[in-house]
């Protein structure tokens, strides 16, 4: 039979034959592999889909904008290893979830946009279609892979393709077009079920070469002062134990990435954190397991890395991040678990690092947590950044299995630093594009994913870009507290507009918001805290009611610094200001 015939022959040949259609087959293809759960925004042509994937037992859960409903999917599949799954209308609504899309791929998570597609005959010659869009060819670009299923026959293949895309190798975003006319056809049952398959093995271990393991650990003997760095890769590849018995019985000091933080608890003896500056410059040799050495690493040169030259270990499943930037002395390629079990084979042999180096870092850790003590002790009033964390801080610690969304840029900043992580995969940030707008999506893809309660620490410019999913959050009746630290615009609420005119200058907001106004008009619990003490207590109660709540923590507008710590990024020249 040829492709696509079904249809014609069903009703000349055998009226009796039982039939079924894409919408059926596309749910059964994401049951097939265990994805049992969509992050979507109901249109033309999905809402069937989605109303089906309810009735056959699938969660799915409808944002207010797409792109939350993408970054939801990310966060979902950064945990799980298995491809978040995101469903969206043609054009407009694609193109809202291309954003997390992007970001997902950028940070190496795996994820699929399921985007209904209008006519492709109308499409392809541009005759004005309703959201007419070549979405296949926008997504490209953006993505690690792209597919469109034309011929219902293809789901089952169509749909293993993506998977296999999104999770093997580096995880990244996969972008599946699903015309309205494929959901509309229909096959004999039988058939289609023969189709569907769950697809083997989509996480291949890749075990690395011998003699590179000899290599890398050739570089570990041959090292006075060593470091490993361990990036949101090392999260994300749930080889806890390994990474953790790699570190201890080598005795080699280690700094998680932000989002590496808690893969061993933050209080771990071993951690160099509070010494980063430090280790960063005078290590002589570094182990990268599963970080890139992009901008958030100084692209591993200049003042941050010190004088004299560094022997770079690169373990990374992508062989062609290697070099990126600079020499890497001893590349390990393969899967991070399988990659570090080998090493665990030969660690017995590199000696332990010197004494000496150890103590430079002890009495650089010790010098610095007291200078870091001092500063949150104190009671500044109105409240700042480190007030406000001093006391998050103590609300994770004993609450260790919250997950922490975090955004913003001093918001981001500080809390990176001072709140301590003691769970592997707890932590989730603005990540390696430094965006904002993932607090919601990610909050909300967390909750439902782990069935935990998080809290989403997030600067009141950062949570504008996703707010509006507070009524998502409500009408779930997830366990998210939302933090909002107000202190009235982006960075801080103190620019003036050097006019004089009416405007506001571009960093300021409207002052004094009432963001726990917003979650109350859903039916949350909106808390407005102006003290250190009165957030300890909204927030232990919070977490502790397991409900939607949202406490709007009023900030000194004057504590925040441009850009965070990133004020050097942004451009300067040599002629004068006006
Ligand atoms: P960070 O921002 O925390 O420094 P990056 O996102 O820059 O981390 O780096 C993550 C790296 O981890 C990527 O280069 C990616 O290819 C790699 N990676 C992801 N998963 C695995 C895995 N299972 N095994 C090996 N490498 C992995
Ligand atoms: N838009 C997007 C999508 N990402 C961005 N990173 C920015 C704009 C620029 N930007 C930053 O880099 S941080 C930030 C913006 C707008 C917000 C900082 O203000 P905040 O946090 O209120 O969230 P703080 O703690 O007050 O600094």
């Amino acid at each position: 039979m040829t492709r696509n015939s079904y249809k014609n022959s069903m009703t000349t040949d055998n009226q009796n034959t039982q039939l079924t259609d894409g919408f059926h087959l596309v749910i059964d293809a994401l049951k097939a592999n265990d994805l049992d759960t969509i992050f979507g925004l109901v249109g033309i042509p999905i809402t069937d889909l989605c109303r089906l994937a309810q009735a056959e037992g699938l969660r799915f859960i409808g944002f207010r904008h797409e792109q939350h409903a993408g970054n939801a999917a990310a966060i979902a599949g950064y945990m799980t290893q298995k491809p978040g799954i995101c469903m969206t209308v043609s054009a407009p609504g694609f193109l809202n979830g291309l954003t997390a899309l992007a970001n997902a791929t950028v940070n190496c998570f795996p994820m699929i946009l399921i985007s209904g597609s209008s006519e492709r005959e109308i499409v392809d010659l541009q005759q004005g279609d309703y959201e007419e869009m070549d979405q296949l060819n926008a997504a490209k670009p953006y993505c690690k892979a792209a597919y469109r299923i034309n011929h219902i026959e293809d789901i089952g293949i169509g749909f293993a393709r993506a998977i296999r895309a999104a999770v093997s190798g580096r995880p990244g975003g996969v972008y599946l077009d699903l015309p309205a006319q494929l959901l509309a056809q229909t096959m004999p049952a039988d058939e289609a079920k023969k189709s569907i398959f769950k697809v083997i093995d989509p996480v291949p271990r890749q075990i690395p070469a011998a003699d590179a393991v000899a290599r890398a650990l050739d570089v570990l003997k041959g090292a006075k002062r060593p470091l490993i760095l361990l990036g949101k890769g090392a999260a994300y590849a749930q080889a806890d134990k390994e990474i953790r018995d790699l570190i201890e019985k080598s005795g080699i000091p280690y700094l998680p990435m932000s989002m590496a933080k808690g893969l061993l608890p933050d209080n771990h003896p071993q951690s160099a954190s509070a010494a980063r500056s430090f280790v960063l410059a005078e290590a002589d040799a570094v182990m990268l397991v599963g970080a890139r050495l992009n901008w958030l690493l100084a692209h591993g040169k200049g003042k941050t890395w010190g004088k004299d030259p560094k022997k770079f270990i690169q373990i990374d499943i992508q062989a062609n991040e290697v070099d990126s930037n600079v020499q890497i002395a001893a590349p390990l390629i393969g899967d991070i678990g399988s990659c570090v079990s080998e090493l665990l084979k030969g660690i017995s042999a590199v000696p332990k690092p010197s004494a000496e180096w150890i103590a430079a870092i002890t009495d650089k850790k010790d010098k610095n947590t007291a200078k870091m003590a001092e500063t949150l002790a104190k009671e500044a009033n109105p409240m700042n950044f480190h007030g406000a964390l001093r006391v998050i801080r103590d609300v994770i610690k004993k609450n260790p299995d919250v997950n922490l969304v975090n955004e913003g840029a001093n918001t981001l900043d500080y809390c990176r630093a001072i709140v301590d992580m003691y769970k592997p995969r707890k932590r989730f940030d603005s990540g390696t594009w430094g965006i904002m707008g993932i607090g919601m999506g990610y909050a909300i893809g967390a909750a439902v994913t782990s069935g935990l309660p998080t809290v989403a620490v997030e600067g009141d410019s950062a949570f504008g870009f996703s707010g509006m999913e507070l009524e998502t959050v409500c009408r779930y009746n997830l366990p998210i507290t939302t933090v909002v630290f107000n202190n009235n615009g982006v960075y801080r609420g103190t620019d003036v507009n050097p006019t004089g005119g009416a405007d506001v200058a571009p960093t300021v907001f409207v002052k004094d918001a009432r963001y726990d106004k917003m979650i109350e008009a859903f039916g949350g619990v909106g808390y407005y805290v102006t003290t250190p003490a009165e957030l300890e207590a909204a927030l232990t109660e919070a977490i502790a009611a397991g409900k939607p709540a949202l406490i709007n923590a009023v900030i000194d507008e004057t504590a925040g610094t441009e850009s965070g710590r990133l004020t050097n990024l942004n451009p300067s020249t040599a002629a004068a200001k006006k």
